[in-house]
């Protein structure tokens, strides 16, 4: 059968790469995001493989009401790629923007779970189902200044085993992969536009590319249906935690 996705967060780095490699596999994708020109650069590239969505994954109301309306012929989702999500800003507790923890909270945690909630209804029906939750090194471990960036994404880690517990009866598959340092647009939005301050993260050693992770998700989700790969990490060969990176 026809293998539908829903990826979040499309419009950019790992999302982005994820939509050209399954497009690449054959799938039928709907790829959402905020930014309509990048919607429709995809959507020119695939063509009628590509249904986009554009929602602010904050806007309960218009995630479900975009979930809601996609194409007969773009239903039922079988494959949910929950991406979507940003670290905004790298400052102490003491002093951390309180519009910068709302963002991280909302978009990385809540948006997911809105995201998850409108798409379910269609795996349920089904009883077929795939959920790839990414999450980060940022959920497994804490790093200065990470504060509310690494909770929101720990928040994820315990969501990806939550669903995998509540859907294990439904037969839906769950499962995570938490990137370390991959080079996106994650630094510029992290750091509000400052392209010299985000160059710096992936300089003096190579970082991951989005293809990377794109690669990883396709391989998770090429797997036969007895087989879940529930939680994996991966990191550059230079990085072994969030503050060990091997420079030159
Ligand atoms: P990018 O900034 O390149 O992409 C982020 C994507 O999320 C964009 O497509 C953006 O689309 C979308 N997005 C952000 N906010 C919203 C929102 N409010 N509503 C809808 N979509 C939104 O970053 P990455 O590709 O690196 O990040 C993707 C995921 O990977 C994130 O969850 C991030 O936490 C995680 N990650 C990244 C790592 C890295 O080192 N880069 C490492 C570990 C995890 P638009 O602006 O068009 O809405
Ligand atoms: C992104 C990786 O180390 O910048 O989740 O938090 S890190």
């Amino acid at each position: 059968m026809e293998q539908i996705a829903l990826i979040t967060g499309a419009t950019s780095g790992i999302g982005k790469a994820t939509v050209n490699e399954l497009a690449r596999k054959g799938y039928r994708i709907v790829a959402c995001g905020r930014r309509q020109d990048r919607l429709d650069e995809l959507k020119a590239q695939w063509g009628d493989q590509l249904h986009t969505l554009a929602f602010d994954v904050r806007d309960q109301p218009a995630v479900a009401g975009a979930i809601a309306a996609i194409p007969e012929s773009f239903r039922p989702i079988r494959v949910l790629v929950n991406n979507a999500g940003n670290a905004h800003g790298l400052d102490p507790i003491q002093s951390g923007s309180l519009e910068d923890w709302d963002a991280m909270i909302d978009i990385n945690v809540k948006g997911l779970l809105y995201v998850t909630r409108a798409v379910l209804p269609m795996m349920l029906e089904t009883g077929e189902g795939h959920i790839i939750n990414i999450g980060s090194t940022a959920g497994k471990e804490v790093y200065p200044r990470g504060n509310v960036y690494c909770a929101s994404k720990h928040a994820v880690d315990a969501l990806n085993q939550a669903m995998r517990i509540d859907l294990n009866e439904a037969g839906i598959r769950v499962g995570a992969v938490n990137p370390g340092l991959v080079e996106t647009e994650f630094s510029q939005v992290r750091f509000k536009g400052d392209d010299t301050r985000a160059a710096q993260v992936y300089q003096g050693f190579q970082p991951l590319t989005p293809e990377d992770i794109a690669e990883i998700i396709a391989f998770a989700l090429s797997r036969p249906p007895h087989v879940n790969i529930a939680d994996l990490v991966v990191m550059p060969t230079a990085q072994a935690s969030s503050t060990i990176v091997r420079k030159e």
